[in-house]
């Protein structure tokens, strides 16, 4: 007993050292990066970076996060879209004829969204006649955001150092030798788009570029179709873009042309890359209307260039860290002394990982990875992180690297709010304001309804119709009406953690005419009940009674469910700004009569209407648990009986699945309260899937989320998911340890956060809660929950089933302490 307690003391005294510097939070490499899914990213929200750390031809490659095809999205492209909509609900209500209505559906739909584009590579050419290095090391450093290549020839160091300033807005690298004189060095820009290389003065080198005007997605080829187009002689062209780099050196010589730039005799080196595009917002045509990015372009490289690496150097580390250093996580390591993963690298860590070897702090660092990905890839003022966050190298990327809203969009912004990097969730929050507009447009034109509404795809323009040229899309996924009712979410989660009545304000009007388009939409079906039909379940498919796969139906329950959270959340800032009282009433009336949840024969809850059979059973969508997660709908105490359907339908669906799909599990088995079976599939979703992609769902070797391919969701998932298994805060109360896994048996938390305005700091040893601490943003009441007896200022928690509740009224910026009774 006294040495538990010993060890746990030391154990305490580590935390508290450790716990405001995370020590051994970098992912590195001993060889250089072959595949792009090796690479290391870095980034700022507008330029993004994968540094694959080679040696005599280093590649970063490039990224700006507006860097998109095409233009404003068209109008009137399908006025004929709403004949149908009558048709279609008769088809279904009345006939109940699948087919047609799939059918239909196809001539209610637009154009595909615009794709994200890569802005090029930037190339270091250092030659050392092939001597092969020793000492070799890259490493990103997630503390500090600065990845590090190190490497000896013939006993000279050299170190490459690069990081993403937000401050200054440029990307920085800083390359050094160990002798005087020793680096000879070029540099150059390509792009896989249309571009131009100039020089300026003597140490610049300009890439010049257009984007397409328009790029079909990669599933999208039909014959006779140019899948890239880069003149749209009839509406906008596409933006123009501009990368530049300049080359500052105290000791050697740089001279500049079009190859790029030449450097002799340094001893160490600068490069500042600044990067912009023309786009001026979703409504202006980035060609005839854009900004002038060669002037943001020349701007932000002669600012930064006034500035010494230091100084440039220190204002990001201090930015980062004011991010960064609020969460802290670690869990001790209680394996064998003989544990000597944190020795190797991350790649090998992974794979031994995958194999079942345990490595705590590979868990924790995959957690503080999936913080650093949303620090680098969304920043205010820029747009939302889309389906590689700003990272992707192809013309064609994977579904366009759009913004996917049927939850990948959704997904990447779950940790925002509970790791305490809510300014982050604000690109998402401020791009919906754009969505509301062109989703109005599209609301009117193709469903003669009031509101707004979007599908399942949008891009920085807001595309916001159901997409598939026309006709081309299966309605599986094209057609699906609750991307815009979903994303409020999101604007209700901002206000729900920051308790920011003036953020809600501006809210609430767009979560209002999501909920207007909603009540406009919804029909009654015989027995009564407020129905959605048209409506699919994405991306699943049941069978109808003649065996045949079917996609359109009425009131799937991820439609419903959907409705439910909007209205309610509406409902609760209507109620929190005191506002509206009358549209209230309305929605809370409509809310009683919405189609219900409803259990199978197997004790599953039903993702459709009726009990169809499924045509895959092990689906990698599980949207019908929408109600458990991201919703609140669905809990062990207000809703017992599909709380266990909950369960059952994630039984039958089991555990395998694609990165993003392994993600959202966690987060269920975290709403389930199953800490173990969490734990589970955090195991899985870290599954090394090999630079091919070929060992599955899961992680590649720079810990990037494979789908496969890669996708950023899962690594936010998997962060938001570990979040939810310490912490629980969506029913009203703070919910310390609700799923704590076996796992993880000693452990700390700081800085979390939890709806209602609290920051929340969790210890826990022997898998018990050992201490918490409570501050709050605002007056009020904390409810907190555990599963052991605690006080709080010698006041005692009820029990309440097999758990201990207890009210505490809480002053702003106090701190209280919960303590087990033992
Ligand atoms: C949805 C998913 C796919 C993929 C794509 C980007 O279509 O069903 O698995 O994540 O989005």
């Amino acid at each position: 007993m006294r040495i538990v307690t010993i060890t746990f003391t030391l154990f305490l005294l580590t935390v508290t050292r450790q716990i405001s510097a995370q020590s051994g939070l970098s992912l590195w490499y001993n060889k250089p990066a072959e595949a792009w899914v090796e690479a290391l990213p870095v980034g700022n929200g507008h330029i993004g970076g994968m540094i694959f750390g080679r040696v005599e031809e280093e590649l970063i490659q490039l990224n700006e996060s507006t860097l998109y095809s095409g233009g404003p999205v068209k109008q009137s492209i399908n006025p004929d879209a709403f004949q149908y909509l009558a048709p279609i609900r008769e088809a279904l209500l009345k006939e109940q004829d699948y087919s047609k209505a799939n059918e239909l559906a196809k001539k209610m739909q637009g154009y595909f969204t615009e794709s994200y584009l890569p802005l090029g590579d930037l190339l270091l050419k250092q030659s050392f006649n092939g001597r092969t290095p020793s000492a070799y090391q890259r490493r990103l450093d997630l503390q500090t955001a600065i990845a590090t290549t190190r490497f000896t020839v013939d006993g000279v160091e050299y170190t490459r150092e690069v990081f993403c300033s937000a401050p200054a807005n440029v990307m920085v690298i800083r390359i050094r030798a160990g002798v005087p004189g020793a680096i000879d060095l070029s540099v150059a820009l390509n792009s896989p788009l249309h571009y131009t290389i100039s020089a300026k003065a003597n140490n610049e080198v300009i890439m010049s570029g257009k984007a397409p005007a328009h790029v079909d997605p990669s599933y999208y080829n039909p014959k006779d179709r140019q899948p890239v187009i880069y003149e749209d002689t009839a509406g906008c062209n596409g933006m123009r873009f501009q990368c530049r780099v300049k080359a500052i050196t105290k000791t050697g010589t740089v001279t500049a042309d079009t190859l790029g730039l030449h450097v002799q005799h340094a001893t160490e080196l600068v490069l500042i890359v600044s990067a912009a595009t023309s786009f001026n917002g979703f409504d202006k045509c980035p060609d005839k209307e854009g900004k002038n990015e060669q002037a943001i372009a020349a701007g932000l490289i002669d600012a930064a260039a006034k500035r010494s690496y230091t100084g440039l150097q220190q204002d990001h580390v201090n930015d980062h860290q004011r991010y960064f250093n609020r969460v802290s996580f670690i869990l001790k390591d209680t394996g064998a002394a003989s544990n000597t993963n944190s020795t190797l690298p991350v790649d090998k860590r992974l794979q031994a990982y995958s194999a079942g070897a345990y490595d705590p702090a590979l868990e924790t660092l995959y957690y503080q990875y999936g913080r650093y990905l949303l620090i680098a890839a969304s920043r205010p003022g820029g747009p939302p992180a889309n389906l590689q966050g700003i990272w992707n190298k192809e013309l064609r990327a994977p579904w366009s690297s759009n913004y996917t809203i049927n939850i990948n969009t959704q997904m990447n912004y779950w940790p925002a709010e509970s790791t305490n990097l809510s300014e982050m969730h604000l690109p998402l929050l401020q791009w919906l304001k754009i969505l509301s507009v062109t989703g109005a447009r599209v609301a009117r034109e193709f469903y003669h309804c009031d509101g707004w509404v979007a599908h399942h795809n949008s891009d920085i323009w807001g595309c916001a119709n159901p997409v598939g040229d026309r006709g081309a899309g299966d309605p599986v996924w094209a057609n699906w009406y609750m991307g815009g009712n979903w994303l409020c979410q999101h604007l209700w989660e901002h206000y729900a953690f920051t308790q920011d009545k003036k953020f809600l304000a501006t809210a609430y009007p767009i979560m209002k005419q999501a909920a207007v388009f909603t009540l406009n939409w919804l029909v009654k079906d015989s027995s009564g009940y407020w129905v959605t039909a048209p409506s699919t379940s994405p991306e699943n498919k049941f069978r109808d009674e003649k065996g045949r796969a079917q996609a359109v139906s009425v009131a799937t329950t991820m439609d419903m469910s959907i409705i439910r959270d909007l209205f309610t959340n509406v409902i609760e800032a209507s109620e929190a700004l005191n506002t509206d009282q009358l549209f209230r009433n309305r929605l809370t009336e409509v809310r009683k009569h919405l189609y219900p949840l409803r259990k199978g024969s197997k004790g599953e809850l039903l993702e459709w209407y009726k009990e169809f059979a499924e045509t895959d059973p092990q689906h990698r969508h599980v949207s019908h648990l929408f109600g458990l997660h991201p919703g609140r709908q669905i809990s062990q105490h207000n809703t017992p009986e599909f709380f266990e359907a909950a369960k059952k339908t994630l039984e039958i669906r089991g555990d395998a699945g694609t990165g993003w799909s392994r993600g959202w599990k966690i987060n269920w088995w975290a709403r389930l309260l199953d800490g173990d079976h969490a734990y589970k599939l955090i195991r899985q979703l870290l599954n090394y899937s090999g630079a091919d992609g070929k060992g599955g769902g899961g992680t590649y070797p720079n810990l990037f989320d494979a789908h496969p391919p890669f996708q950023i969701d899962g690594n936010f998932a998997g962060t938001a998911g570990m979040t939810e298994m310490m912490l629980q805060s969506h029913l009203g109360e703070v919910h310390l340890l609700p799923a704590l896994p076996a796992a993880w048996k000693e452990g700390a938390v700081k800085g979390l956060k939890a709806r209602g305005g609290f920051t929340v700091d969790i210890l826990w040893a022997k898998g018990k809660l050992h201490k918490a601490m409570i501050t709050a943003a605002i007056d009020g009441v904390c409810r907190i929950r555990n599963n052991r007896p605690f006080v709080v200022n010698a006041v005692s928690a009820k029990q309440e089933a097999d758990d201990f509740v207890l009210s505490v009224k809480m002053k702003k910026g106090q701190r209280y302490y919960v303590h087990p009774l033992e």
